[in-house]
C-alpha cells in the first residue's frame, strides 16, 4: 500500500497519474498547501523539505519527497513506464530531468507572478513568460519527432503533462505548439490520467485547448 501525500498541483498530480497507470493501491492523505498544512511537523517527518508530493510505501518502509524521486521508485517498483534497457533508460531520465529543472520552477513562476501577482514585477513576468515559451518551443520540436518525449510513453510524460494542463496561466498559445497539443490530448484520453489528475476526487474537467 502506498500512503500518498498531495495536493491539486501538478506536481502532486504527477505522482496520482502514476499510482493509477500502474494499478498500485494507495491512499490519500490530502496536505492543503493554502492552509499550511505541509509545515505541520507529522508531514516534515515523511516529507523534509515541507513539500508536496510525497509517499510512504507500507511494504518497504520507505518514505520519500520529490516527484522525479517518487516517480522512478514506482516505476522500478512496478516495472513500468520506465524501459530498464541501456541506453534508452536514459533518455526517459533526460526528459525527467528537464521537466524538473525546467517546466517544473519555471513555469510554476508564471503561475506566481503572471497569474496571482500580475503588476508586482514587470522584470519576473516577462522574463517568465519569455522562459515558458522557450520551454514550450522545446517541447513542441521534441514532439515533432517522436510520439512520447522518450519515445514510448513513460514516467517523462507523466512528470510533464500535468504542468502542460495549467496552460491557462501560462501566456502560451496552444496553436504555436501543435506537437504539444496532439500530445496533450493522447494524454488526456487516458483514464488513468484523468483519474490522477483529478485527484482529490472533485469531478474537476480537464483544461482543452
Ligand atoms: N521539486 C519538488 C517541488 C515540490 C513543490 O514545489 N510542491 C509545491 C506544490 S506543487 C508545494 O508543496 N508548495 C508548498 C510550499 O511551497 O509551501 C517536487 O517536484 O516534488
Amino acid at each position: 500500500m502506498i500512503d500518498l501525500y498531495t495536493w491539486t498541483t501538478p506536481n502532486g498530480q504527477k505522482v496520482s497519474i502514476m499510482l493509477e497507470e500502474v494499478g498500485l493501491p494507495y491512499r490519500l492523505h490530502p496536505i492543503n498547501i493554502l492552509a499550511e498544512d505541509q509545515f505541520d511537523p507529522a508531514f516534515l517527518k515523511v516529507a523534509p523539505n515541507n513539500k508536496i508530493p510525497a509517499i510512504v510505501d507500507t511494504d518497504t518502509g520507505l518514505h520519500l519527497m520529490e516527484s522525479g524521486a517518487i516517480l522512478m521508485y514506482l516505476a522500478e517498483k512496478t516495472g513500468k513506464l520506465w524501459p530498464q534497457d541501456f541506453p534508452t533508460k536514459w533518455r526517459v531520465v533526460e526528459w525527467l530531468m528537464w521537466q524538473m529543472g525546467g517546466p517544473g520552477p519555471f513555469l510554476g513562476q508564471v503561475h506566481h507572478f503572471v497569474k496571482f501577482n500580475p503588476g508586482k514585477s514587470t522584470y519576473a513576468e516577462e522574463r517568465y513568460s519569455k522562459e515558458a515559451k522557450r520551454l514550450w518551443g522545446v517541447l513542441d520540436r521534441r514532439l515533432a519527432e517522436v510520439e512520447y518525449v522518450a519515445g514510448d510513453y513513460s514516467i517523462a510524460d507523466i512528470a510533464i503533462w500535468p504542468w502542460i494542463s495549467r496552460f491557462e496561466w501560462q501566456t502560451v498559445d496552444f496553436a504555436n505548439y501543435p506537437n504539444v497539443k496532439r500530445w496533450y490530448l493522447a494524454l488526456a484520453a487516458r483514464p488513468a490520467v484523468r483519474r490522477g489528475w483529478d485527484v482529490l476526487k472533485e469531478g474537476r474537467a480537464i483544461p482543452m485547448p
